[in-house]
């Protein structure tokens, strides 16, 4: 067996020294480790393996310790980690003791950004490009965006800024023809009639094509047509990027190192804004990946060996929050048939894609538009549907103003399903749902629920579906309790009872009911009987059951899975100061101010005391004071 190819690189600078075939076998090697570690600790499959070859040339032609990489979303930068000083650190990819699944500066300079989101990169490389031709480095810049993140609004605006510019950046579009599910939308199928064009694979036959083309025996017009004069002129005239004052080239295979070396040399001597088109296939090399890059963009653990995923014990038979909505969701959509869903290219995380399966024209997935899928609530709820948007948490960060101007300014009636709000796990700080409380909370006329259980859940997406005004419903990436832990109906702006006592009470959100409840267990034993309530709703809030509270308990703990300033928590305050009753009997159990990073979502939880043992030790020293 000849040594590993990936044993000589300890930086991309020794990309340097091999051939052709060394940098093949390397791409495989890469593939081969990305793969053997997702199997072990999950993460991002499809998108990394299908980057490696184009990560080895980008590696190989520029110097990325004094150029600038950006990677969009940066969920497909495990080659890139691995070439540039992280291969040790990638084995515990994801958990605390290992590297984060996205780039990040801490953890190495040839990270600039921490990144999670998609789109950005454009914006932020073009940033980075004018800011090194005002201080005349000479620093190249480069972003690679997938097809999908392109058409977001934010990518957008920074194309349109770029081909307007005319600074120095190279953009490329790794185009796979998948976003998470395929990609959709015109651009895409722009993309596809681009794919299919004649010029597809070889850039350097389009520019023989045009040396060949100038008039015959012109030997010295010819010998001027340099290959790169002749470069300029071997464009794609109809990419749309090409009328936006990007130099537009391609599409090239994504897969052949020694094209795209090629290719990425010539362009690199090219100045202004230039777009390369490659090719990839998502998940290449691991062919349950290859064969099914949706369900393998994001995998769970599992077996190397035939791709068998690795079943969770912990959560044997217990249905996830997204699981539980959804099919509250899809019965509802049966009997009201001006239910429609939106998804901003999650159809699978949201859980939406059952909707969609059962009621495929009112269901819409816009690309990854979180602006447009609001805007685009507003409009269908104005025309008299009843749209449900199914986001993440973090996601519908990009629509705050959407959901003031469009939603809260007109009332509409829209119900936003918040999913993978509070601490996410191994996704880390990109992914954290820790701040809808707060940029919803603030909103006139939006009701803001969190349920505890199923019952809940079910109370609170009925309710929803019927209201005259906007919805948000949040929960968080987990499972719902086994049983349940109410049986009160769900009624507006009510909080329910859960546990009755007088040693001091516990006003608890959403999933945190649950810890709270059994730290409250634990509490018998010390002889203190503390009282837990269901909050059920941030606004409205229950000012009755607050007033009760304040009255009768030695003092209130509001418990939430979102961060403490703006949140639940402070909403309570407010509510006591307006109430003139007893505001310092208040504490509040929520998320600090600072960046939790990636780790096990329990370990976030308890790293935070949010979980039944920082609960019931909270609760002790308070009825200890008390
Ligand atoms: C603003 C935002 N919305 C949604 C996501 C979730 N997400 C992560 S990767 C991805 C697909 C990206 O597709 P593409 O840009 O084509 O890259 P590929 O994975 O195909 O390389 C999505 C939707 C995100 N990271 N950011």
């Amino acid at each position: 067996m000849p040594e590993p190819v990936l044993d000589q690189i300890e930086s991309p600078r020794d990309l340097q020294g091999l051939s052709a075939e060394d940098l093949g076998r390397l791409a495989s090697e890469i593939r081969a480790l990305i793969t053997r570690t997702v199997a072990a600790r999950g993460g991002h499959l499809a998108s990394n393996l299908g980057v490696v070859d184009l990560t080895v040339a980008l590696h190989r032609t520029y110097d990325f310790a004094h150029d600038h990489l950006i990677w969009d979303v940066g969920h497909q930068c495990y080659a890139h980690k691995i070439l540039t000083g992280r291969r040790e650190a990638f084995g515990g990819l994801r958990t605390a003791a290992g590297t984060s699944g996205f780039p990040n500066p801490a953890e190495s300079p040839y990270d600039a950004f921490r990144t999670g989101h998609a789109g950005a990169s454009v914006s932020t490389a073009l940033g980075l490009a004018l800011a090194e031709q005002a201080a005349r480095t000479g620093a190249r810049t480069v972003a690679v965006i997938g097809d999908g993140a392109l058409a977001s609004g934010l990518a957008l605006e920074a194309m349109n800024h770029a081909g307007d510019a005319g600074t120095d950046l190279l953009v490329v579009l790794n185009d796979n023809e998948m976003a998470i599910s395929r990609t959709v939308g015109a651009l895409a199928r722009h993309l596809t009639r681009l794919r299919a064009a004649p010029a597809y694979g070889n850039l350097k036959r389009d520019v023989h094509d045009v040396l060949d083309h100038m008039p015959m025996g012109d030997l010295l017009s010819r010998s001027i047509h340099t290959f790169k004069d002749a470069l300029k002129e071997a464009v794609v005239p109809e990419h749309m990027f090409e009328r936006l004052g990007f130099r537009c080239y391609g599409p090239v295979d994504g897969h052949d190192i020694e094209g795209l070396l090629e290719i990425l040399g010539e362009l690199k001597g090219l100045g202004g804004p230039v777009l390369l088109h490659v090719v990839t296939e998502k998940g290449r090399g691991f062919r349950p990946a290859a064969e099914e890059p949706e369900a393998w963009h994001s995998a769970s653990p599992f077996r190397e060996r035939n791709g068998q995923v690795l079943a969770d014990t912990e959560a044997a038979g217990r249905d996830t929050w997204t699981r539980a909505a959804l099919d509250e969701l899809v019965a509802l959509a049966e009997a009201d048939e001006r239910l429609v869903a939106i998804t901003a290219a999650m159809p699978e995380g949201s859980g939406l894609v059952r909707f969609a399966h059962r009621h495929p024209d009112r269901f819409f997935d816009v690309g990854i538009c979180e602006q447009h899928a609001v805007g685009l609530a507003a409009g269908l709820a104005r025309g008299g549907r009843r749209p449900v948007v199914g986001i993440y948490s973090t996601f519908l960060q990009r629509a705050y103003d959407q959901l003031f101007q469009e939603i809260a300014l007109q009332g509409l009636p829209v119900v936003f399903l918040v999913d993978r709000a509070g601490l996410v796990g191994a996704d880390g700080p990109t992914h954290h749902g820790l701040y809808d409380v707060a940029y919803f909370r603030h909103l006139p006329g939006f009701t803001v629920a969190a349920p505890a259980d199923r019952g809940e859940l079910a109370g609170m997406l009925r309710l929803a579906t019927e209201a005259e005004g906007p919805w948000a419903i949040r929960y968080p990436r987990d499972h719902v309790p086994a049983e349940a832990l109410t049986e009160e109906a769900v009624r507006p702006g009510r909080a329910a009872m859960v546990r009755e006592g007088s040693g001091g009470a516990v006003l608890a959100l959403g999933a945190c009911v649950a810890p709270a409840i059994e730290a409250a267990g634990r509490l018998v034993e010390d002889g203190v009987e503390v009282a837990v309530a269901s909050a059920r709703f941030v606004r409205p809030l229950d000012t009755d059951l607050l007033a009760n509270l304040l009255s009768e308990q030695p003092w209130v703990l509001t418990v939430e899975d979102a961060a403490a300033a703006g949140g639940f928590g402070s909403a309570v305050l407010e509510a006591a100061e307006a109430l003139g009753a007893g505001a310092s009997k208040i504490h509040r159990a929520a998320v600090g101010d600072e960046i939790v990073e990636h780790d096990r979502r329990a370990a976030q939880l308890a790293g935070q005391g949010l979980d039944a043992d920082g609960l019931a030790e909270r609760m002790r020293a308070l009825a200890e004071e008390a």
